[in-house]
């Protein structure tokens, strides 16, 4: 199997713990691409699939998966050890709530952030104040939900995402100081910032 990514790209960066935490990690070649290759008319993305996005996951047979969110399918299909995502309603669905709601902030965020960087006379005022208040929403609801118990437990994907939408914050817009007044949300994110998987794939600065 093939993967391509971005250092940068949190999508890929989904795929790329994924792949850690259940081992399959080793029987995947990756290519990684920079910034300018991703966004160039010849971008080897484009040859596996025409949205040219990563992550791009290229099976044996010659199969392209895109998408974070079917690439996980696909990992939790063939990790032999515990589920990251169950789909059977055996954990109360808890995992796909949770999740959906660290995928709308990991959302809110790359939006929020990909109109901060257009240039001035671009940038929509309407696009970063709705796309701000959306983000502070969702991670005071984090706040008091994680306080409470959310996000804990076995190690699964929505634990992943969440991790992975906070941890783009202070490399990509260091000027929102989300941790000020979410102790737990902040805590939270700081243990599971330690994992090995974690470490491994933190984003490059801008
Ligand atoms: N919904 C997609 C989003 C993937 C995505 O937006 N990838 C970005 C990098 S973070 C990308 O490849 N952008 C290149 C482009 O838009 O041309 C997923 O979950 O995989």
């Amino acid at each position: 199997m093939r993967l391509l990514y971005t250092a940068g790209s949190p999508f890929a960066r989904m795929v790329r713990i994924a792949l850690l935490e259940t081992g399959l990690d080793t029987l995947v070649t990756k290519r990684e691409l920079t910034r300018a290759q991703l966004y160039s008319a010849d971008s080897e993305v484009l040859v596996l699939s025409p949205i040219g996005r990563v992550p791009a996951l290229e099976l044996d047979d010659g199969t392209v998966l895109t998408e974070s969110l079917l690439i996980l399918d696909y990992i939790d299909v063939h990790t032999r050890g515990p589920k990251l995502l169950p789909r059977n309603g055996s954990d109360g669905w808890r995992t796909l709530a949770e999740m959906g709601q660290a995928m709308g902030l990991l959302e809110g965020i790359t939006t929020w952030l990909r109109a901060l960087l257009l240039p001035e006379p671009e940038r929509s005022a309407t696009v970063i104040a709705r796309e701000s208040s959306r983000v502070n929403r969702a991670a005071d609801a984090l706040e008091s939900v994680v306080a409470c118990g959310a996000y804990s437990g076995q190690f699964n994907t929505a634990q992943i995402v969440l991790g992975i939408a906070l941890g783009l914050i202070e490399p990509r817009m260091p000027g929102w100081k989300w941790r000020d007044g979410r102790p737990h949300l902040s805590q939270w994110y700081d243990v599971i910032a330690d994992r090995p998987s974690f470490r491994a794939t933190e984003p490059p600065a801008l």
